[in-house]
């Protein structure tokens, strides 16, 4: 139904262009419409898990942010304890270690 009314006031190439944003070519589930940012490759749309892969996995426009899995590092607590444990796929920009300590 939108297909048609779409065809009724766009020229062709138009017309086509937008009737793909309603296709999930890669199967996943998700149309360039509902927010996959890349309808070619079935592992990246809004409701997969965002790993560190240098790749926008959950097409919110980051890359690499608040993954699943990742590098764990620790930052400090408020009495300047580094028991704080991040997952990251990068390094925290305040201070950290790799090793947590036993805070008191
Ligand atoms: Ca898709
Ligand atoms: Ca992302
Ligand atoms: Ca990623």
């Amino acid at each position: 139904m939108i297909f048609f009314w779409l065809a009724c006031w766009m020229d062709d190439s138009t017309y086509l262009e937008e009737r793909e944003r309603f296709f999930d070519r890669d199967g996943d589930g998700f149309t360039p419409n509902d927010g996959d940012c890349d309808d070619a490759n079935p592992m990246l749309h809004p409701d997969a898990d965002e790993v560190c892969d240098d790749l926008d996995n959950n097409c919110d426009g980051l890359l690499d942010i608040d993954p699943i899995t990742g590098s764990i590092w620790y930052t400090a607590n408020a009495n300047g304890c580094f028991d704080q444990r991040v997952i990251a796929c990068f390094p925290p920009d305040e201070p950290y270690q790799v090793t947590a300590e036993d805070c008191p």
